[in-house]
């Protein structure tokens, strides 16, 4: 563990991004002011304001796993995936209406969801422990939303921003994860009609069970463990999709139905 932040910078960091989150204004990234921040510290901001949305009542539904696609790490420029949480604040119904009103630089992403029957703990989870533990699988759409200004961000404020979570919805057809082949599962992606993306789940390094792993041991490094009964999702398939007011996604999986939503 390494931090550089003290309690105070934590905090004050962490009141920095929980007002560019829920006022939709933007910020430069931390680093900026914290050129020695780490990993770790990140980390730090990012419990920080998980445990500031929890205590205003919002309920702790899951995990996601971010930049773990060869793309993605490519797009955003690093070399490392990341964790961040996710809340029942952030959960939407199916194909239903999302405002951007409240959100930044909104972007969609195709992903393959997992909802665990038994706990998961690291360090050391594998693949197969994850795809042991797991209910059933599901297609998700994560739309992300960086808080930082013109996109100029690193891993560090990326963690500390909560991997840029924002909204997300499941939906298609739930399987059981051994009844279809996840590492290769299809996925097409239309924004108003337009395929706009393709890709295949073993983007997800090499088969979304080991993203969920990476996710557990992450996990372990907070002093956390993945109860039974989360809603984790294992990082978009292909790049990032812009979407604004009036536009429509679909994300159609080969064995898990699809997925869509709208936004105004
Ligand atoms: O879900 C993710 O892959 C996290 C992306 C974090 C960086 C970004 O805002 O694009
Ligand atoms: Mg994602």
């Amino acid at each position: 563990m390494t931090r550089t932040l003290s309690r105070e910078d934590v905090v004050r960091l962490c009141e920095r991004v929980e007002g560019a989150q829920t006022r939709a204004y933007a910020i430069p990234k931390l680093t900026n002011e914290y050129p020695d921040m780490t990993f770790d510290d990140g980390y730090a901001i990012q419990s920080e304001l998980r445990r500031r949305f929890l205590s205003q009542g919002h309920k702790l539904v899951g995990w996601k796993a971010g930049l773990t696609s060869k793309a993605k790490m490519e797009q955003m420029g690093v070399d490392e995936p990341s964790i961040g949480f996710l809340t029942d604040k952030m959960a939407h119904p199916e194909n239903s209406v999302i405002s951007v009103a409240g959100l930044l630089h909104p972007r969609v992403e195709c992903e393959i969801a997992f909802v665990t029957k038994a706990e998961l703990s690291g360090p050391g989870c594998t693949a197969a422990d994850v795809l042991e533990a797991t209910d059933y699988v599901l297609p998700a759409i994560e739309i992300i939303d960086s808080r930082f200004t013109g996109f100029s961000f690193d891993l560090e404020s990326v963690i500390a921003d909560n991997g840029s979570s924002a909204r997300f919805v499941g939906g298609g057809r739930a399987r059981f994860p051994n009844d279809i082949d996840l590492r290769t599962q299809g996925v097409v992606f239309e924004k108003n009609g337009e395929i706009v993306q393709m890709g295949a789940s073993a983007a997800v390094l090499g088969h979304p069970a080991k993203a969920v792993a990476m996710l557990v041991n992450i996990l372990h490094n907070l002093g956390e463990v993945l109860p039974a009964g989360s809603f984790v999702m294992s990082g978009g398939i292909t790049e990032a999709v812009a979407v604004k007011p009036g536009d429509h996604v679909i994300a159609r999986y080969q064995d898990l139905g699809s997925v869509s939503v709208r936004f105004s």
